[in-house]
């Protein structure tokens, strides 16, 4: 046990002189490793730090007083994809799915998550790849400010262990012109740190993962917003092929496997990298701007600043957001959204974006790939599938 401490005055006193420094040193030594065995100790207990230990390490990020809003989060079990465990979060338990809700903040806000673990232990015993690992699951976000008690990390016993509930804060902090700082505005993703091991990468790879969106005073609304995970196994949304596009030609649900809009909607996309492959992110009939939300402010000389791509590279941890107007020019269809490493795309790491008329009705024809979904098995950051078969059909 360490006593963290840094002082702008060199290091600590060498006995001899100046007892009563060295009395200052010892007090303070001994309330930080009284106050870290403390914390340690109700840590360990796995659930919320309350009380006397929120004291010691800082419970809300500074400038988060009072949570702005709270949501319930919960983490269950789904029904299995083939042979593979699938995790998902819900804002209920019956509606947990993979990615999880999309979360939505606006910077200055401050967000209390309260995530329920109700998986049950003996499923993250199947997954835990060392047997002195903690079973839990955890809440872990990118891009916005959280202390470390809303780390999500086992290391920092902020997890939640089976039947069990844990507060998680989040602080969508400003940005700070005067600092420099940049603010939090962006596109992030949230997931589990512990499922398996210290890093979560089981619980990553069986579904506990979903998007945030941080949106500025002002940022264009979209329409409708989706959330592409591309991962290993050649997936999104850890599913490959016919299996990552469901959607009812009749009557489609969007969802996390069908992305679906009307002609001149706005369209936004959450994509995220997870996994251990490099990936592109590649929209037919369609293009943005590279800035922080795929749209183009003002003038043309400061908009020529900027390119138009219709394809972005991605790598692991990664995240970014684009928006655009669903059949810009283009018209409805069935508009192909795929990573563009070829044997990616060829494995089934594609879906469609099915773009309708002003109505919300499919003009007749052009989409069929039943022939080209052949990759459908169930996708895990973990393991070698079997490429399975499957195929479907609407026109
Ligand atoms: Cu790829």
């Amino acid at each position: 046990m360490s006593a963290w401490r840094l002082t702008d005055d060199g290091p600590p006193p060498e006995p001899g002189p100046a007892p009563q420094a060295r009395t200052g040193f010892r007090t303070r030594r001994f309330l930080v490793v009284a106050a870290t065995v403390l914390l340690t100790l109700v840590g360990a207990g796995g659930f919320a730090v309350a009380g006397g230990a929120a004291a010691l390490l800082p419970e809300r990020p500074e400038g988060c007083d009072t949570p702005d809003r709270s949501i319930q989060l919960y983490a269950v079990e789904l029904p299995r994809d083939g042979t593979q465990i699938r995790l998902g979060y819900g804002l209920t338990p019956e509606t947990a799915s993979y990615p999880g809700p999309t979360m939505e903040m606006t910077e200055g806000e401050c967000l209390a998550v309260t995530l329920h673990n109700q998986v049950p232990a003996a499923t993250l015993e199947q997954l835990r790849t060392d047997p002195t690992h903690p079973l839990g699951v955890s809440l872990h976000v990118h891009g916005v400010k959280y202390t470390q008690l809303s780390d999500g990390t086992s290391q920092s016993f902020s997890y939640v262990p089976p039947g069990q509930s844990r507060t998680y804060t989040w602080y969508a902090k400003k940005r700070d012109r005067t600092a420099g700082t940049p603010g939090t505005a962006g596109y992030w993703w949230y997931h589990d740190h512990v499922v398996g091991g210290p890093h979560g990468t089981k619980g990553i790879g069986a579904g506990l993962f979903g998007g945030l969106v941080v949106r500025r005073p002002g940022d264009l609304r979209p329409d409708r917003t989706y959330t592409t995970v591309f991962g290993d196994q050649q997936s999104i949304n850890l599913r490959r092929g016919a299996a990552a596009d469901t959607c009812d030609p009749v009557n489609p649900q969007p969802g996390p496997t069908c992305i679906v809009a009307k002609k001149g909607e706005r369209v936004e996309f959450i994509v995220v990298g997870i996994g251990n492959d490099m990936h592109t992110f590649h929209v037919h009939g369609h293009s943005w701007a590279d800035t922080r939300t795929g749209v183009v402010t003002g003038t043309n000389a400061e908009a020529d600043q900027v390119p138009t791509i219709d394809n972005k590279t991605l790598g692991p941890g990664d995240s970014f957001g684009v928006q655009f107007i669903a059949g810009d020019s283009v018209g409805p269809g069935h508009w192909m959204v795929h990573c563009h490493m070829q044997f990616h795309s060829d494995a089934g790491m594609y879906t469609t974006m099915h773009v309708l008329d002003e109505n919300g009705q499919m003009p007749p024809g052009g989409h069929d790939h039943a022939t080209a979904a052949k990759a459908v098995a169930p996708a895990d950051a973990g393991q070698e599938q079997p490429a399975g078969a499957g195929a479907h059909q609407h026109k």
